[in-house]
């Protein structure tokens, strides 16, 4: 029983003891035409996705959701998802346990301990596009709560003032998902941009960006999810995911 407050989001909702992919299931559920706010949830995935064909260890504790949207998007503006996603998420699981959740660009739910990072969840987009436009999407979330965790990964729930199950947490996800998508259609991206600048544990970080000399610092994100570098001599670069992956360490 998840005890649901969104107004859309997990209102169709199906429930796995144990499944591959969460997104995967959801890709097939949007080809077939599944109403946006549809909800896919495994207690345990065997063949978890993280992004760029990389894997999710999805062990029993941890929740595993997939939610079908289908926003106006243009195809240049995909990436404007997984910002409403993150922002949400993090918002939400930061209110709901207390502890500090933050976010790592472009997609990395962590929380700092010590001078490392460590990961407690991550977001991935998936979409479907149809000739020129986007006919719909896939936002898969994954957070670790109770599960076993890899190296240098964290689990939310020691970290929480609230001893809570699975279920308030799915809820609370939700609801925070929701609130961030809505948000993003009533005040525009620069509002996600800036509730994501927030969260954003990178915020002036040094770093090298290729085809630049020398070091920048990190001062934001744009409305495409770019990284906003500034350079000693004043120039700025924009640097999108695919070109440059931070690491752990702070
Ligand atoms: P990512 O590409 O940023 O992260 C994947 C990388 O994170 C892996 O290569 C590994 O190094 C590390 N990793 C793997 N499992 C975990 C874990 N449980 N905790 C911390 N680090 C880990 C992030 O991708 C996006 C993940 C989305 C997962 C959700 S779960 C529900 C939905 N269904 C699905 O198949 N994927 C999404």
């Amino acid at each position: 029983q998840l005890h649901l407050k969104t107004e859309t989001l997990g209102h169709g909702f199906h429930l796995y003891e144990r499944i591959d992919s969460t997104n995967r299931l959801a890709m097939e559920f949007l080809r077939e035409g599944a109403a946006e706010g549809t909800t896919i949830l495994a207690e345990q995935q065997t063949g978890g996705r993280g992004s760029n064909g990389r894997q999710w260890e999805s062990l029993p504790g941890g929740l595993y959701l997939s939610v079908i949207l289908r926003p106006q998007l243009k195809l240049a503006d995909i990436f404007q998802l997984t910002l409403v996603a993150a922002f949400g998420v993090a918002q939400s699981l930061g209110r709901l346990t207390g502890a500090d959740v933050r976010l790592k660009w472009p997609n990395d739910l962590v929380i700092e301990q010590g001078r490392r990072l460590a990961k407690v969840g991550g977001i991935l987009t998936e979409t479907r596009i149809q000739g020129d436009r986007l006919a719909g999407a896939v936002v898969g979330i994954g957070i670790n709560w109770d599960n076993p965790v890899p190296a240098e990964a964290a689990r939310l729930k020691p970290l929480s003032r609230r001893d809570l199950d699975l279920a308030p947490v799915a809820a609370a996800v939700l609801l925070g998902l929701e609130q961030s998508y809505q948000l993003w259609h009533q005040r525009g991206i620069e509002r996600i941009v800036s509730g994501y600048e927030r969260y954003l544990v990178n915020l002036g970080q040094a770093v090298e960006v290729p085809g630049h000399d020398g070091q920048g610092r990190i001062i934001g994100i744009d409305e495409r999810g770019a990284l906003r570098v500034l350079f000693l001599d004043g120039g700025e670069a924009l640097v999108m995911p695919s070109e440059l992956r931070l690491g752990y360490a702070l």
